[in-house]
């Protein structure tokens, strides 16, 4: 049975009536968004000759996905992120917004509200014995090559299997998440681990539609970024550690030639004193360089909702009312 009823009047009618577009109220961009995403599917249905068991199959696919907020990670996993990223670095080139390291997606791990350190601190709660130790540094600069004293630099990463604070209940709070100044040379420098990478759970709704396209969904060892000073453009950022199988096969295609960063293993008893360690350790070095703007909009992170954002914001809102 093939039928094709999508050009007829009856469904082109009834199309508007389910976009209300016979309705005052609502949302015209909704509206005008939710026709098109509706007839794209509905042509679909006609084109693939949908039966409704697979219609219905995809339903439940949703249902789960939305559950355990489980889009979000399938969402990279299908490549919007990177798509969205596509579309920000041509509106910069556009724009003539060029230079400065390049952006590469947030995720869906994120914790507001991370201890902040000035210049130095440590990252991880020391309860992982069988980890590397990691020492994480580089300079925040222009892209006139001028140090950035004062930059903000958010970092996030998992632990060495692949679990990230918050999210895995069975570490510390801010664990392997943290807030850096940079100093009056626009350095900054953290102990840590080094991570492990990330697999989607492998009973998990991303992981079942993954299946369906022959994917895996792992990603490589990484390690998040927020990069952000005034008068300087907001970067979103993460590097990849070199070396990794996923490296260059990274399920949510975060890659980035420029974001792909080697880990040097030290030895050396004096290097591991000088940095306050006692033994060996890995460094991995990562500059950054932020490009000009005046723009307030271009200076902050975009919006999207965040674990502990509204609440960060609404002690902040707290704070300063109490000055
Ligand atoms: C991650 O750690 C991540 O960074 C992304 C993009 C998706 C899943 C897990
Ligand atoms: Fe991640």
């Amino acid at each position: 049975m093939t039928v094709k009823i999508f050009e007829t009047p009856e469904v082109q009618d009834f199309l508007k009536a389910v976009a209300g577009f016979d309705q005052d109220g609502g949302n015209e961009r909704a509206k005008q968004i939710l026709h098109r995403l509706l007839s794209d599917l509905y042509r679909l249905i006609d084109d693939y000759d949908i039966t409704p068991e697979e219609f219905w199959s995809a339903v439940s696919v949703l249902n789960a996905l939305g559950q355990g907020t489980q889009f979000a990670l399938l969402a990279p996993g299908l490549g919007f992120d990177h798509y969205l990223d596509m579309r920000m670095d041509a509106a910069d080139a556009e724009a003539g917004r060029t230079g400065g390291t390049p952006r590469t997606i947030e995720g869906p791990l994120y914790v507001a509200g991370a201890p902040e350190v000035q210049g130095r601190g440590r990252m991880d709660d020391g309860t992982d014995p069988d980890a590397e130790t990691m020492w994480l540094t580089g300079q925040v600069r222009d892209t006139d090559g001028h140090p950035v004293a004062g930059a903000k630099v958010e970092v996030w990463h998992a632990d060495s299997k692949g679990g990230y604070s918050f999210f895995d209940p069975s570490q510390s709070e801010y664990n392997l998440r943290r807030t850096i100044i940079t100093d009056a040379e626009g350095r900054y420098a953290v102990r840590s681990i080094i991570p492990s990478g990330y697999g989607c759970p492998p009973d998990s709704p991303t992981q079942q539609v993954l299946d369906l396209l022959g994917r895996h969904g792992q990603r490589p060892a990484h390690i998040h970024y927020f990069v952000s000073a005034p008068g300087h453009q907001h970067l979103t950022t993460q590097i990849n550690l070199a070396g990794d199988p996923y490296t260059y096969d990274d399920f949510a295609f975060a890659t980035r030639e420029e974001l792909v960063v080697p880990g040097q293993r030290i030895e050396d008893a004096a290097e591991a004193e000088q940095r306050g360690l006692e033994g060996p350790f890995t460094e991995v070095v990562f500059d950054i360089e932020l490009a000009r703007t005046e723009a307030p909009e271009l200076q902050q992170r975009h919006k999207r909702p965040r674990a502990l954002e509204s609440e960060e914001q609404e002690s902040a809102l707290a704070a300063s009312a109490q000055v």
